[in-house]
């Protein structure tokens, strides 16, 4: 029997849940500058819906806009290479654990995204002088916990979305191809420097409010709580840097080896990237590659005199440019979101 082309997207991803269908990038998604499609991470919080192809535009704005594919694509395109982590990315790393997906380290990818401008879409709606949020609502839905039925749905502030230096994007192209149905086929919101929560999949409305939007996904998840009762919303992706190569529990050959990986933040290039093998002395400079562009990461490297027969502990971290450094431990939330402790990886030297 011939496999369906879903089966054929996910069968190189790291499954965490079935259905519905989550998955970690295989370490080979983050060998590469930019991630190939099959094997960029998925997050989706209800089963694949149905998209009937169009946007809706609506709410406080003086016209309301139904717009088609082919009205997105005559619009000037954008481009951008994007970074996206999933805000609960590495929630196993923290004591205790919090419910939730229980991600490792690489629900994180980078991929080509080309689609409109949102701040165009916005100014052709015409908001009201009144609005001051603006919901994006997936096709996708379900009961939540055992509880309503609902949509994701998530908001930014207007300013913010119809702000062209933000570079949202209505993202109908991921790698140069349409949109995958993991992916948010036909149409997704894309914000750049965002944890992925914000980049609203199978995108079917737009709304602009004149009041703010409290719905699940914008006051209920993705919220940092942290111990001391503050509240935050989740933004921006806090700095990391992930080690690509060797892969945790590697045995490499004594001698010379050149350890690799990427480095992201969502407060700016990344500025510095450190390695410390065995935990002993400094922190060493690893090599960093220039960015790309203003929101993908960054390669780095690192030589190492892979000396001494036995297990080798290494630890990677990154500083952006806003002088913001991974912690040592991850900062603790009850949802346990934005866990950007230091990696630790264990090798073994025969
Ligand atoms: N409609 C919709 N959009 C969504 C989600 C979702 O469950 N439904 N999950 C979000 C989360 S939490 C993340 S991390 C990213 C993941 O995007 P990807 O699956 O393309 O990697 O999509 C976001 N957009
Ligand atoms: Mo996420």
């Amino acid at each position: 029997m011939e496999r369906s082309s879903l089966e054929r997207d996910r069968a190189g991803l790291v499954m965490v849940k079935g259905e519905p269908f989550n998955a970690e990038s295989p370490l080979a998604g983050l060998r590469e500058p930019v991630t190939p499609t099959p094997l960029h991470y998925v997050r989706s919080n209800f089963p694949l819906p149905d998209h009937d192809g169009t946007l809706a535009v609506g709410g406080a704005v003086a016209r309301p806009l139904t717009l088609t594919l082919d009205d997105l694509r005559a619009l000037p395109a954008a481009t951008l290479t994007v970074t996206l982590e999933c805000a609960g990315n590495g929630r196993v790393g923290l004591m205790p654990l919090p419910t939730g997906e229980p991600w490792t380290g690489n629900a994180v990818a980078t991929a080509r995204w080309t689609g409109a401008p949102l701040h165009l879409v916005l100014e052709r709606a015409a908001p009201l002088a009144s609005g001051i949020e603006v919901t994006f609502e997936g096709a996708d839905h379900g009961p939540y916990r055992g509880g309503a039925d609902i949509h994701f749905v998530r908001s930014l502030p207007l300013e913010r979305a119809r702000d062209p230096e933000a570079q949202i994007l209505l993202a109908y192209e991921m790698n140069d191809e349409p949109l995958t149905p993991d992916h948010g086929a036909p149409l997704r919101l894309l914000v750049p420097g965002w944890y992925g929560m914000a980049s609203v999949k199978w995108l079917a409305r737009i709304a602009v409010l004149p009041e703010p939007y409290e719905g699940q996904f914008q006051t209920k998840s993705y919220i940092y709580e942290w111990p001391d009762g503050g509240r935050e919303p989740v933004g921006a992706m806090r700095v990391k840097a992930a080690i690509t190569d060797p892969a945790p529990g590697a045995t490499l050959p004594a001698g010379p080896y050149t350890v690799r990986g990427r480095a992201w933040s969502g407060t700016g290039p990344v500025a510095a990237v450190e390695v410390s093998v065995d935990g002993a002395g400094e922190w060493q400079p690893a090599r960093l590659d220039p960015p790309s562009g203003p929101y993908g990461w960054q390669a780095w490297s690192f030589d190492w005199a892979a000396g001494g027969v036995g297990r080798h502990v290494l630890r990677a971290r990154a500083i952006d440019a806003a002088g913001n450094v991974q912690p040592d431990s991850p900062p603790w939330n009850r949802l346990g979101y934005g866990n950007n402790a230091v990696q630790v990886l264990v090798l073994d030297v025969r």
